[in-house]
């Protein structure tokens, strides 16, 4: 027999509106439609599958306030996190949300539609309260915060739902299981206590003898039990910690453990957030929850200091123990100890002992630089799928953007460069030159400032997918705008895979020298005005201050260049 679900019924929506399906998606596809956001469909999924139980809607004013103020839905039932509907004054006018109506939901992954909302209210909320009674602060360096101030609309609109299909997924289906599928499951292999371990992070060694532990002290099952939905930002993706927690199942004692995926979109909510993880877990049919040391903490905030103490989340757990009804294990931090090759709970070492550890950070860092990774510390299967997600420098992709005048010499320094890469060899070189470019892009643009900046930003866009891939890239256009440089690098930066290095360089070639030796006779007809707006004549050329290399064709020689360029690759172990 499961754990009972929150509130003692499993509101498991998709089952209960099964026989009216086809009905409800016929009256949908007349109604008004709200598209949903990636938070608000891992919301939805939750409700509807019952991971959120009592849940069955989105919460009206009398249940937010009550959450925000007291934990307590209106009823009294212990709920911590709000699950709000955001919606734009505009929507609440066009679509006509009020009191009554009937909106249906749709997925605009591929336009289905999930569900249909009766408005119970539509009403305007305090931002501020709500940073600082459920986040502890109204400070966005907390990414929920964060997402309050600059994502949330401005109403929040309450209903019940009534289903019509879970999202549709296409990674890692058979490891998406709903309440329902998983407690059935449970009851098929006659698990009768089940460990749930909540985790957005890989997994090691240190979590396998944690979980482990935990369970046989209890006669228990473990549930493994990551968090796939939305994480915080600048985690490990999902793919990839699928990969590793599919790896370290086979470390299991046979039969022991067992690997679900749960779509949550996590606030980083702390100790709300912890009581709120385990009344997932005990929707899910799990028996004991671990909770961790700062358990779902989002890090530092603006002043440099912890949203929440270490043990917060431990002590509101079990704060509310009794009513939650699903039995709190707290994390015991694990450290390794050599002389027994073995893991330990810190509190239990016998001091004087001499103990091992590897800080995420640094775990990072080794993997970055192909460090080695000790047996003690993880597992060979989980430390391959890891490398592969973070390939060492040298097979990591960059971008080196030039940038300086016309006839500056960059296109020579960018030629030569790219025979000297592909003499290296062990990456694909890509020369994207501004007469490239021009041509076989941009040929719509002319060179007025917003066209430059297009401009730039398309070199951006392919540079991006090319280092992604692993290419080094080399583009030098002139890129006169230190705002369209400052861009392009954070496209760079951010779509560019965990392998995204970006060197901007300044060939700093004085104009008179790039005039003189300009064989082609721009700057000649820009002087005498038959060309217009040219860069450096009668058009702006903003010299960069940030360049990580200034080079000079008027006083270093193109071999003297690219050796430069070259020590600077080497410096950062590219090459
Ligand atoms: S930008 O500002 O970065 O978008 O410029 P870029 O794409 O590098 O384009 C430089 C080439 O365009 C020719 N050209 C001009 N440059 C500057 N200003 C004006 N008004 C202008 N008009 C045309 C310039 O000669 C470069 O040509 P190539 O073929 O590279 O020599």
């Amino acid at each position: 027999i499961n754990n009972a679900p929150h509130g003692g019924v499993l509101k498991d929506l998709v089952v209960r509106d099964e026989p009216m399906r086809e009905k409800l998606l016929l009256e949908a596809e007349r109604l008004q439609e709200i598209i949903l956001t990636d938070r608000q469909i891992c919301d939805l999924e939750l409700i509807l599958n019952g991971g959120f139980s009592p849940l069955e809607g989105f919460m009206n004013q009398a249940d937010y306030t009550s959450v925000v103020e007291t934990m307590r839905l209106a009823d009294g039932t212990l709920f911590p996190i709000p699950i709000t509907l955001d919606v734009s004054a505009g929507d609440v006018k066009t679509l006509g949300i009020a009191p009554n109506a009937r909106i249906a939901l749709r997925d605009p992954r591929d336009d289905t539609l999930l569900a249909v909302l009766t408005v119970q209210d539509v009403y305007t909320y305090n931002k501020k309260n709500e940073a600082v009674k459920v986040f502890g602060a109204d400070d966005i360096a907390h990414p929920a915060v964060k997402y309050l101030y600059d994502r949330c609309k401005e109403y929040y609109v309450g209903g019940k739902l009534q289903a019509i299909k879970l999202p549709t997924y296409f990674d890692y289906v058979a490891l998406r299981y709903t309440p329902t599928e998983l407690r059935a499951h449970f009851n098929k292999l006659a698990w009768r206590k089940v460990v749930a371990f909540q985790t957005r992070n890989p997994m090691h060694r240190a979590h396998r003898e944690l979980t482990v532990r935990a369970a046989r002290l209890r006669q228990a099952n473990v549930l493994i039990h990551p968090v796939v939905g939305m994480t915080k930002p600048g985690d490990v993706d999902h793919y990839t910690r699928v990969r590793v927690y599919q790896s370290i199942l086979p470390r299991y004692p046979n039969g022991m453990a067992h690997l679900a995926l749960l779509p949550l979109a996590m606030r980083m909510a702390g100790p709300r957030e912890a009581v709120w993880h385990a009344i997932i877990r005990k929707n899910f049919g799990a028996t004991h929850f671990i909770v961790g040391r700062d358990h779902a903490g989002p890090g530092k905030n603006s002043q440099g200091k912890d949203f929440y103490g270490p043990y917060d989340a431990q002590e509101l757990v079990t704060k509310f123990q009794e009513e939650l009804h699903i039995e709190m294990v707290p994390f015991q931090q694990m450290t390794y100890v050599p002389s027994l090759d073995e893991y330990q709970p810190v509190d239990e070492v016998v001091p004087g002992t001499q103990t091992l550890d590897i800080s995420g950070t640094e775990l990072r860092k080794r993997l970055r630089t192909s460090a080695p990774i000790p047996d003690w510390f993880s597992y060979d299967p989980v430390v391959k799928v890891l490398r592969k997600s973070y390939p060492p420098r040298d097979k990591q992709g960059f971008v080196l953007f030039l940038t300086g005048l016309y006839n500056s010499g960059k296109d020579t320094i960018a030629r030569a460069l790219q025979t000297v890469l592909n003499q290296q060899g062990g990456r694909s070189v890509s020369l994207l030159l501004g007469e490239t470019v021009r041509s076989e892009l941009s040929s719509d643009l002319g060179f007025s400032r917003d066209d430059r900046h297009t401009n730039i930003q398309r070199i951006a866009f392919v540079s991006a997918e090319l280092t992604r891939a692993g290419a080094a890239v080399i583009a030098a256009p002139i890129a006169p705008y230190a705002d369209s440089r400052k861009a392009a690098k954070e496209t760079i930066m951010s779509t560019g895979g965990s392998g995204a290095n970006f060197f901007l360089i300044y060939v700093a070639t004085p104009l008179e020298h790039c005039e003189k030796h300009d064989k082609r006779g721009n700057y000649a007809k820009a002087r005498r005005g038959e060309i217009k707006g040219f860069t450096g004549i009668d058009d702006p050329y903003e010299a960069p201050t940030d360049a990580d290399l200034v080079v000079d064709i008027s006083k270093q020689t193109v071999p003297e260049i690219v050796h430069n360029i070259v020590l600077l690759l080497e410096s950062s172990n590219l090459i």
